[in-house]
């Protein structure tokens, strides 16, 4: 049978889900599952180098998954998993951790970035965040990551870890691509349009969430910021907050960027953000209805993540066992044989 390239990638459970969530990840996961063998995760371990409410996380993970299905994810053609159901994550993690200069990982943008925003909790898990993201990629030997812009950099480190591995130990890794959606690939803050839109950002009104109510979304793009200028023209460069709600306008209405151009030729920013609001609010319409379904079936959601995690651990401990035989480590059962002895007792 023919090999079905494989993908991963994932979203950590640290806040509501936003619109760059949707187009940095989500649209383009649903887009591939029908060709690409998936595994989509919720990384909670990768939220914990935040602290996080442990009552929130445990409901923000479910509410995650709930998303992913409402955003076109369909848990019978993709694996759907969290994090932590899979240790090999962790064990992996370790082992690549042995391969890794503190250097690569002081130079990561992120961990800069989040080092100077969480001053008071500069921790490990933060510095080591790039090296558990290369585990759960190698672990599923993917071959395409379909990510926003600012994980490239974590994902180019993932590549020279695979690349030193088989250097040492033969062809263990497969050397995984990424996919950058050619458009959403980072969306702005509303508030501050040169910084990306987070889901953790404390100003509600940066960031447009997937399940913000109409009346939310109205008031959020009327106070989005924009510049002083009148005309309606994309420049990323000159006007980042105006770009920002023309291609928001884009993914809402699947209008080119010079059709949207011409649209609004002799309007104001007050008329493109009256219809863009009206536009995002019928575009999320579907998205929030369908997750307020799910959200009253806990059962099933959490049926979903089990039956993935299963299916996920069956491939990520097949690569596990060949790392851990490439280092030199004895051999221990596979959970297949593991579940058999116990059977047998
Ligand atoms: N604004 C965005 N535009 C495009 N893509 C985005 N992604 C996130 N924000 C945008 C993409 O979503 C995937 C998973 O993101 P994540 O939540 O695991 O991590 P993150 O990038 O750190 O997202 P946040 O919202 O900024 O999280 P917090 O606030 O918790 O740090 C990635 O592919 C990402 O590129």
């Amino acid at each position: 049978m023919e090999r079905r390239p494989v993908i991963l990638s994932g979203i950590q459970p640290s806040g509501r889900l936003t619109i760059g969530h949707y187009t940095g990840a989500l649209r383009n996961w649903a887009a591939l599952q029908p060709t690409h063998a998936c595994f989509f995760m919720i990384a909670d371990l990768h939220a914990i180098t935040v602290r996080q409410d442990p009552i929130e996380l445990r409901q923000r993970t479910l509410e995650v998954a709930a998303l992913f299905i409402a955003c076109g994810i369909d848990p019978s053609q993709s694996t759907l998993f969290v994090q932590s159901h899979v240790p090999e994550h962790t064990q992996l993690t370790w082992v690549l951790t042995c391969f890794t200069g503190m250097g690569e990982c002081s130079r990561m943008t992120q961990f800069k970035e989040k080092s100077a925003q969480y001053r008071h909790n500069i921790n490990v898990g933060l510095f080591a965040y790039p090296i558990l993201m290369a585990a759960d990629i190698l672990l599923y030997q993917a071959d395409l990551v379909p990510v926003g812009a600012d994980q490239k950099q974590h994902l180019e480190l993932t590549r020279n870890l695979a690349e030193r591995f088989n250097h040492l130990y033969g062809q263990i890794f497969r050397i995984p691509e990424p996919y950058i959606p050619p458009v959403g690939a980072k969306i702005m803050s509303l508030q501050e349009p040169t910084k990306k839109m987070s889901k953790s950002d404390p100003n509600d009104n940066a960031v447009l969430f997937l399940t913000d109510s109409p009346e939310d979304i109205h008031r959020k793009i009327r106070r989005a910021i924009t510049d002083s200028g009148r005309e309606i023209r994309y420049d990323e460069k000159q006007r980042p907050g105006l770009s920002n709600l023309i291609v928001l306008y884009h993914i809402a209405t699947g209008k080119s960027i010079t059709e949207i151009e011409h649209e609004f030729e002799g309007s104001g920013y007050a008329d493109l953000k009256a219809a863009l609001a009206e536009a995002l609010i019928e575009f999320l319409r579907p998205i929030r209805e369908e997750y307020g379904r799910l959200c009253d079936a806990k059962d099933y959601l959490q049926n979903i993540l089990l039956r993935g995690a299963e299916k996920a651990r069956t491939r990520a401990h097949q690569t596990l066992q060949l790392v851990h035989n490439c280092v030199g480590f004895l051999p221990t059962l596979t959970p297949e044989a593991a579940v058999g002895m116990a059977h047998n007792r």
